[in-house]
């Protein structure tokens, strides 16, 4: 493709033409990526989620992946539901380090309707606070779809993780069917959709392209993608999966964006397990969105501190709500963050 072709905005993708993107030579793949991105967004910019567990472990499903699961011995500590003022204090915090979204997650199959009243308040508590809200708690019927749109909340987390294909040898609690219906009624909701998926499980590039070609197919795409590396957790049934190629891993971005021009592309779970020059290719390769927090769920994700000396690097600036007033308060944490950051960075320097 030139730099002056427009990228079609498509839901008919087919199996071999996802894998003739991705058959590309990398060069070449890189570069529609960023043309693509280029057209539709900022490329020197990232958008910066938090994540919280606000319900932690003892989950009755199977996922073969997950240290939450409770047939899997991963010592973990379980929890059970966060109270709301704790999470309102976690978004603060994740306020002033400059997020604009804060997710919340809980290890649930789906949320009983007796927990609906407790999490529609988190979400208009963390609204209140000026934030983008997103939530994470397994599938959702209709009405508790419609409860939580109707609290405000602005996405609704939910991966086909895999395949169809492949699915089978990840889950067997739930079926695809199960997801896709969940996302059907967030749609229905009027909420948007994050949904994407897992890498590195074992699955072939023809199930990453079928994953791929789940979500782009859909009848409207995903306003954002997570794509996650596996977190290889000690206890779990994979967690001695080989590593997933590099180049690979950051084919699997190129390809997301290309297929799904204007959604928010996140590099999610794994970045702790990859070095700064990984992340600066997922960057080119048109992913635009992170997890900037210490913790994902369960697991160590970087550090504030060194997330913001990477952008830094990189000339990279983290995405400004829509809002007037948000923004300059987050510019403010964002300075503080990376005057801390500096700071650091001198102390490390000092004793070395
Ligand atoms: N229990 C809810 C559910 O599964 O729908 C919400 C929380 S669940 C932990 C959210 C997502 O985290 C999963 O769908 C999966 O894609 C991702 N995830 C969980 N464990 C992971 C791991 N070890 N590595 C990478 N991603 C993981
Ligand atoms: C998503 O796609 N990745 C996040 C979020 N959505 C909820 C979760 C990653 C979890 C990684 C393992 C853990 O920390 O427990
Ligand atoms: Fe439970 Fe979600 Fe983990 Fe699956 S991914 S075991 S549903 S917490």
């Amino acid at each position: 493709m030139s730099a002056s072709q427009t990228t079609a905005i498509r839901h008919d993708w087919t199996r071999d033409e996802v894998l003739a993107l991705f058959d590309q030579p990398f060069n070449d793949l890189l570069f529609q990526a960023q043309v693509t991105h280029r057209q539709h967004f900022n490329p020197n910019e990232v958008q910066l989620s938090t994540l919280l567990s606000i319900k932690t472990g003892a989950c009755p499903e199977d996922c073969k992946y997950c240290p939450q699961s409770a047939r899997y011995d991963t010592g973990l500590e379980k929890e059970k539901l966060m109270a709301v003022e704790q999470v309102i204090e976690e978004a603060k915090a994740a306020k002033e380090t400059g997020a604009t979204r804060f997710c919340m997650g809980a290890a649930w199959r789906s949320p009983k309707d007796k927990d609906l009243p407790y999490v529609a308040e988190m979400v208009r508590e963390v609204k209140a606070l000026g934030m983008e809200t997103c939530m994470t708690l397994g599938m959702l019927k209709e009405e508790q779809a419609q409860m939580l749109a109707d609290a405000g909340l602005d996405y609704y987390n939910h991966n086909l993780d895999t395949s169809p294909e492949y699915y089978g040898e990840i889950i067997t609690t739930r079926t695809y069917e199960d997801r896709l219906n969940t996302l059907g009624n967030v749609r229905k909701a009027g909420m948007k959709v994050c949904a994407g998926g897992i890498v590195g499980m074992g699955e072939g590039e023809k199930d990453r392209a079928g994953l791929l070609m789940q979500l782009a197919n859909l009848p409207q795409h995903p306003e954002s993608v997570p794509i996650n590396m596996l977190v290889k957790v000690a206890g779990t049934p994979l967690d001695q999966q080989q590593d997933l190629d590099t180049f690979e891993f950051i084919r699997t971005i190129a390809v997301a964006r290309i297929m799904m021009p204007k959604s928010h592309v996140r590099l999610s779970a794994g970045r702790e397990e990859m070095n700064d020059e990984m992340q600066a290719m997922a960057f080119m390769a048109g992913a635009n969105s992170i997890f900037y927090c210490e913790k994902l769920l369960t697991t160590p994700n970087p550090k504030a501190n060194s997330d913001m000396q990477l952008l830094d690097r990189l000339g990279i600036t983290p995405e400004k709500r829509h809002v007037e007033q948000d923004s300059q308060e987050q510019e403010e944490a964002l300075r503080k963050t990376l005057a801390e950051a500096e700071t650091d960075h001198l102390f490390y320097n000092a004793v070395n």
